[in-house]
């Protein structure tokens, strides 16, 4: 874990209809943030959505929408659903702070409050959510990491599959056709012979990009080991599977690697499959790739086989 964020980089959202009461908290809370203040629970909700500030003080008793209303219509939303509330309210039945716990705050402070007391309560809930935010970034770096293969990016084969999987199982939902192409550059070792191991890491690296810019936003790319690359193209039929490929080698013809000064191309030879639900498993759509694929190499390579 990093150093915990300083107190300034987080956004602090008061919201109360008496501005004497958003002017006292503002100033209680200056050291811990960056406040900025609502007078209405329409405002918030508008802020709140527009700056997902790091915490919310949150009025209950206020004309048109209350602070109930606003928590919920906070939680309702995707954006600000995680944003914690405390709830600063003259209200100090039994039966309204438990309403307000239920409806997902975090704390509950009765007025008049004790300043001090208010901020110390506001720090600890900084300090959690700081953790939280750092809990979200390692969990967004470990998908990551699980799922794309570290030397080019693209995904990596346990990712593929569960996308094939799906795809397949949509296929047999929807009675609809995808297609799967098989993607092995031709004579890589070679490559490696002739200018070493560091130029076919550019060559694999460069070869993505490429592709990368070529497939469109559905579509999946990921390798599959060592120079062999699969494209899933959701909702695509075999003809129009044959165009793109067609299209990709067309795009790695034009790479040009400099292996130390002097320019290299290669190419690729492609498998294509078109699938439908009556494939068996995600290895039977992958072989039939892999079939194309193996009569493309042997009928010169350069050239996509359906
Ligand atoms: P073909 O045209 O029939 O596909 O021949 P090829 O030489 O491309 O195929 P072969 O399977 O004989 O060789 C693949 C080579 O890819 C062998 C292996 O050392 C190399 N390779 C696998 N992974 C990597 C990698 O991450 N980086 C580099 N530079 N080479 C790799
Ligand atoms: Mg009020
Ligand atoms: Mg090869
Ligand atoms: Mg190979």
């Amino acid at each position: 874990m990093g150093e915990a964020a300083t107190a300034n980089e987080f956004s602090i959202l008061v919201v109360d209809d008496a501005p004497e009461n958003t002017m006292l908290l503002s100033l209680i809370l200056k050291d811990q943030g960056n406040v900025t203040t609502a007078l209405s629970g329409r405002e918030a909700i508008d802020i709140a959505l527009a700056t997902t500030p790091d915490l919310i003080l949150l009025d209950i008793q206020m004309p048109d929408l209350d602070g109930y209303d606003v928590i919920q219509a906070l939680k309702g939303e995707e954006r600000t659903r995680n944003i914690p509330v405390i709830f600063v309210t003259g209200l100090s039945d039994e039966g309204d702070e438990e309403k307000g716990l239920e409806l997902g705050a975090i704390d509950y402070i009765t007025k008049p409050f004790k300043p001090a007391v208010v901020k110390a309560r506001v720090r600890n809930h900084l300090r959690l959510r700081d953790y939280a935010l750092q809990l979200e970034k390692l969990n967004e770096e470990l998908e990551r990491l699980a799922t794309t293969d570290p030397l080019t990016s693209a995904f990596n084969r346990r990712y593929f599959m569960t996308k094939l999987q799906d795809e397949l199982k949509r296929s047999r939902r929807y009675d609809r056709s995808s297609s799967v192409l098989m993607l092995d550059i031709d004579h890589f070792k070679s490559i490696n012979d002739t200018y070493g191991h560091d130029v076919g890491d550019i060559v694999l690296i460069e070869m993505v990009k490429v592709l990368e810019n070529e497939i469109r936003e559905f579509d999946t790319l990921a390798r599959l080991g060592g120079e062999e690359f699969a494209i899933l193209l959701p909702e695509t039929n075999e003809t129009s599977a044959k165009v793109s490929a067609v299209r990709l080698l067309d795009a790695v013809r034009k790479i040009t690697i400099d292996a130390g000064g002097k320019p290299l191309n290669f190419t690729v030879s492609i498998g294509c499959s078109e699938f439908d639900g009556d494939y068996d498993t995600v290895e039977a759509v992958l072989k039939s790739a892999d079939l194309a694929l193996y009569e493309a190499k042997h009928s010169g390579r350069d050239r996509v086989v359906t």
